[in-house]
């Protein structure tokens, strides 16, 4: 798990670099801050099982397994990317290892994941689906259908809000009179769980109770996991709705930090062993950026491939 998370990182930490140097198009949202969440929750999955994702989605699919190297030529638009360079950062799918996709509609997953889930259902298999989503999709139409759906049919999804305190330039205690996200599960007769979305233990330990549960036909569960992007909303944001001072204040609850010290206070890791895990994650980066760049253009004969509409 603190490999999945510096992964994560570099992964980000070059895809900003990379934007910065003018390499990708559009835009891209980031992460950090909320590695965690994706590791935590991943963890407790088992192969076969369902991932849909957000905007803000390169952890999720690092945390499920994704090869660094194809996202990597997928943000950069090559052919050898996930979706041949047509969907870029915010569209990262592997359909084939259960990844879904990603969605730039807010609370766009959320319909999906009951629709997955009655899928399953209908075929008696024993998969679950995870669907990621940020706080101010909770306040979506989609978020209440979708859980009141899902726990009527029993269907074995996972809610995963992100509460990262911010719907772009919003917070949350603007745009709704609760305290907690996770009480609005018990409108619709599921459980709800407040986690700490800085330690990936308490996590996957509210995952893997949640997975479980999905698993042995008790139905969805709802989980609220307290994380914080040290980034802007996306790569436009001048974020003058926060200060400085709350970020710092963020930082020093860092779910890498947090977790590697932890290893080493409890000796499962020694302060040498844990020297070279961010130099790994850095090369396998290097290395997918390699990848990448010497990775083909898609052909532009190819370009209505896909196109169905
Ligand atoms: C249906 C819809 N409404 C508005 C937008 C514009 N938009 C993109 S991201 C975003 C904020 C999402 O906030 P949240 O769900 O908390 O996720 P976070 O960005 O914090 O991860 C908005 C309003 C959109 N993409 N889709």
């Amino acid at each position: 798990m603190l490999q999945t998370m510096y992964l994560i990182r570099a992964f980000e930490e070059r895809a900003d670099d990379l934007f910065a140097h003018g390499r990708v198009h559009g835009t891209m949202h980031l992460s950090a801050g909320q590695e965690a969440v994706a590791t935590g929750v991943c963890a407790a999955l088992l192969p076969g099982d369902y991932l849909l994702s957000t905007h803000r989605g390169h952890g999720h699919c690092i945390a499920r397994g994704a090869d660094v190297r194809r996202m990597m030529a997928e943000f950069l638009g090559k052919e050898t990317g996930y979706c041949r360079g047509r969907g870029g950062s915010m569209h990262i799918a592997d359909v084939d290892e259960g990844i879904l996709g990603a969605n730039g509609i807010v609370a766009g997953g959320l319909p999906l994941a009951a629709g997955v889930g009655l899928s399953i259902h209908i075929r008696r298999g024993t998969q679950v689906c995870v669907v990621f989503f940020g706080d101010g999709a909770a306040n979506e139409g989609a978020f209440h259908e979708s859980l009141n759906l899902a726990s009527v049919w029993t269907l074995p999804v996972v809610y995963v809000c992100e509460n990262n305190q911010y719907a772009m330039s919003m917070p949350v205690h603007t745009s709704m009179k609760i305290e907690r996200i996770a009480d609005r599960a018990a409108a619709y007769g599921l459980p709800g769980e407040q986690v700490n979305g800085m330690d990936v233990l308490a996590v996957y330990d509210a995952a893997t109770r949640a997975v479980e549960r999905a698993r042995r036909g008790a139905g969805p569960t709802l989980l609220e996991c307290l994380t914080y992007r040290y980034r802007g909303h996306s790569k436009s944001d001048a974020q003058r709705y926060r200060t400085r001072e709350e970020v710092e204040d963020w930082r020093t609850r860092d779910p890498i930090v947090l977790f590697q010290q932890r290893l080493i206070a409890e000796r499962v890791l020694s302060a040498a062993a844990a020297e070279p895990f961010a130099g790994r994650a850095r090369e396998a980066i290097d290395d997918a950026v390699r990848f990448a760049e010497s990775s083909p253009e898609p052909d532009p004969a190819t370009l209505l491939d896909g196109v169905y509409a």
